[in-house]
């Protein structure tokens, strides 16, 4: 026998090097995030019939999110430029990854979270991995616009997706999705928050495009949560609320960048509500072995929508992306399904209610 592959995965800088910023290899700080699965959702025909739907799972990055494919490159130039510590403001899994990111790179990392309302799974990430964790007494917006400062003003570098290589970073799952399929999908769906991520996906389509690697382009799909859905409403929002901590956001960094994907590939950027995620995220899990955390079930709920709405067509091919994973949240998870029983050690009554 022999070993049946050469290399394994070397993570998206060295991947997809040619499509990005050059870095010197020493600067390279890499879990060899990335090649993660597009999973065909077979359990789902009753919803979009002859629709294939397909999931681009990007909880199983090294620390159970997208933002890794970001941070890599973020964390490596910061490096490459000298940096000593990094900066972000995060619902969550940015602090998560900046954290291990910074971790590996030797470098400092500062957290500011908005308290009380990041998932329990993320802020143990953050802690474990040496970060300096500030929970702000305020939301989200207030600790980015603080970050901002900070960083104009101290030698600390931002890893928040204003920073340019973070996006570049993130642009590389598009070109996975490409490469697994051999074309761009007919509907590309994402949850929105911040909008970094559609608007790095949008900027890795039209690049592979540009290539001549893929002939056509995805419509782009963006969904927000009722209650925090700056985009649609047209205006910042104070108060943003809903069961998706992640995309807790009232002012988005990236809104234009939003904006340009949805105008220039004919897509929308359309709300879903808390009970629409919940139950797309409980669909995951229950039907397609696949437990991603609730802001990323907003994907899937604005798809079923838009399947209701009569918006697809038979033989479309979507990709919906979940882009983190369900352990990292796992209050809303227990919070909101059945107790599990509780019966005695006692065989007779365990075999009766498993109906034997
Ligand atoms: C699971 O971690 O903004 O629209 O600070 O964690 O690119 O912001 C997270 C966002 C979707 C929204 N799904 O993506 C942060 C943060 C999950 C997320 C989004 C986030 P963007």
């Amino acid at each position: 026998m022999q070993l049946t592959r050469k290399g394994l995965w070397d993570g998206v800088i060295k991947e997809f090097r040619k499509f990005l910023p050059e870095i010197d290899d020493d600067c390279i700080v890499t879990l060899r995030e990335g090649n993660t699965p597009l999973i065909e959702a077979v359990n789902l025909k009753d919803i979009f019939g002859a629709i294939r739907v397909l999931l681009k799972y990007e909880g199983l990055n090294p620390t159970g999110s997208f933002k890794d494919r970001g941070m890599t490159l973020a964390v490596s130039k910061a490096k490459e430029e000298g940096a000593r510590a990094v900066l972000c403001a995060s619902t969550g899994n940015t602090s998560a990854s900046c954290a291990a990111y910074a971790s590996k790179a030797g470098l400092k990392a500062y957290v500011l979270v908005p308290e009380g309302s990041i998932a329990l799974g993320k802020l143990s990430q953050a802690i474990m991995h040496g970060a300096v964790v500030l929970q702000i007494r305020g939301s989200f917006d207030e600790a980015l616009s603080i970050v901002k400062e900070i960083s104009k003003n101290y030698p600390v570098k931002m890893v928040n997706s204003i920073n340019p290589y973070r996006i570049e970073g993130q642009k590389t799952a598009a070109f996975e999705v490409c490469e697994h399929l051999g074309y761009a999908p007919t509907y590309h769906f994402l949850p929105v928050g911040n909008a970094g991520n559609i608007t790095a996906y949008w900027q890795g389509y039209r690049e592979y495009e540009s290539y001549g690697i893929i002939s056509s382009l995805p419509k782009m799909m963006g969904f927000q949560a009722e209650g925090a859905a700056p985009i649609v409403l047209g205006h910042p929002v104070d108060n943003p609320q809903t069961v998706a901590s992640a995309i807790r956001i009232g002012n988005p960094a990236s809104w234009q960048g939003a904006l340009k994907a949805r105008d220039e590939s004919g897509g929308v950027i359309e709300t879903v509500t808390d009970e629409e995620i919940l139950e797309s995220y409980r669909l995951l899990a229950s039907r397609e072995g696949i437990f991603c955390e609730p802001a990323s079930a907003a994907s899937l709920a604005g798809a079923i929508r838009m399947k209701k709405e009569g918006v697809l067509s038979d033989g479309d091919t979507i990709v919906c992306t979940l882009t983190g994973h369900g352990l990292k949240d796992p209050d809303t998870a227990i919070r909101t399904s059945p107790k599990p029983l509780q019966v005695e050690p006692d065989i007779k009554k365990i075999l009766k209610i498993m109906g034997f």
